[in-house]
């Protein structure tokens, strides 16, 4: 589907470009344009109303499908924009829900996604069908109530209900945790989306799961043996803003890292310094989130055939080629011992 890129220029700038490029690609969205606001935000559109009308035109006359916000919108904004712009408008938030719903490969997964989309769904829906049956029927406005509460009570109810079943699955996946714990290590493989976590773990076990050129292709934690008694664990990546909502629903997946008994942390040479300690400060805020900070950890960085060496102690490594595997399974092996 054709689709634009709407953001404000504001810090990080062309690294929030790139990564929202990324997933738009990934979501499957072919991105003709972006629009760029150098002011600052607005409340109604997030952008102001000339650019809004300067995204009507273009979209008009190239049959754009899709605007896609790399700021985060509220349910007032999103109502506002597409009334304006008579196409769906999405932001960050509703994208990687999409691109998490492309990948999720398990009912786990799904109902990870079906549960962030409809905590986020809740005000709009509130605010959708309240307007809706206010301008339908003028002077009704108690019925008008009564349907948006039955709908909002149907949401906690779907909610409550996928609540309890995500509660079994974690249930299950920490008896699993605990039985391979008592039958060996686990070393997990942590690190920002797209860095190479799952061709190290391919690489390093032969495992062949799923490696692309995409972000969030892992989204449920996968474990492989390394040697006798010591597991692998491949995660789902990490992003810089990911909204607590998803943090919170895919919390099970991250809870398995803090009991691990290492942490590779694995980092991107081919990143630009800036990025590098970016995508490093999020890895470490995310690990304290899910207090993992008493695991011990390991750096890795990954890719040293399209990229530099960097300042700090990291044990070097391409996993597409091969180089240094060997050498980082015995640290490893030895770190473990
Ligand atoms: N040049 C180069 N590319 C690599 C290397 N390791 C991985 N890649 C590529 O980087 C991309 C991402 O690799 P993945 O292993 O899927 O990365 P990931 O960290 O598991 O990503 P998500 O699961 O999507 O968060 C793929 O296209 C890999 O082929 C490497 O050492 N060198
Ligand atoms: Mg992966």
């Amino acid at each position: 589907m054709k689709s634009v890129i709407v953001m404000l220029k504001e810090g990080e700038f062309e690294e929030r470009k790139e990564e929202i490029g990324m997933l738009a690609k990934t979501g499957g969205y072919a991105v003709l344009e972006h629009f760029i606001q150098d002011k600052r935000a607005r409340a109604k559109f997030l952008v102001g109303k000339g650019k809004v009308e300067e995204i009507h035109d273009f979209i008009k006359s190239h049959k754009v499908g899709l605007v896609i916000f790399e700021n985060y919108l509220n349910s007032r904004q999103i109502m506002s924009l597409e009334r304006e712009l008579r196409v769906p408008v999405i932001d960050k938030y509703d994208l990687i829900l999409n691109v998490f719903e492309r990948h999720a490969g398990s009912r786990e997964a799904q109902l990870q996604i079906e549960l962030a989309r409809l905590n986020r769904n809740i005000p709009y829906i509130k605010m959708a069908t309240g307007i809706r049956v206010r301008t339908d029927h003028p002077g009704f406005g108690s019925s008008g109530e009564y349907i948006v509460r039955s709908t909002i009570a149907n949401i906690h109810k779907r909610i409550k209900k996928i609540e309890g079943e995500l509660e079994k699955y974690s249930k299950r996946t920490r008896e699993q945790a605990e039985r391979r714990r008592k039958k060996g290590k686990i070393v997990s493989i942590v690190g920002y989306t797209n860095v190479g976590k799952t061709t190290i773990l391919n690489a390093l076990t032969g495992a062949g799961k799923r490696e692309r050129d995409e972000l969030f292709t892992t989204l449920k934690s996968k474990t492989a043996a390394l040697s006798e008694g010591i597991f692998l664990m491949d995660t789902i990546g990490f992003i810089r803003n990911l909204p607590h909502e998803l943090v919170y629903a895919f919390r099970a997946t991250l809870e398995e890292i803090k009991n691990s008994d290492l942490i590779l942390i694995v980092m991107d040479a081919s990143d630009s310094d800036e990025e590098f300690q970016r995508k490093k400060d999020i890895c470490e805020i995310t690990l304290a989130k899910i207090e993992a900070l008493d695991v011990p950890v390991m750096y890795v960085l990954n890719k040293i055939d399209i990229g530099k060496s960097k300042e700090g102690e990291y044990v070097p490594i391409s996993a597409k080629h091969g180089t240094g595997i060997e050498e980082l399974k015995q640290e490893i092996i030895e770190s473990l011992g």
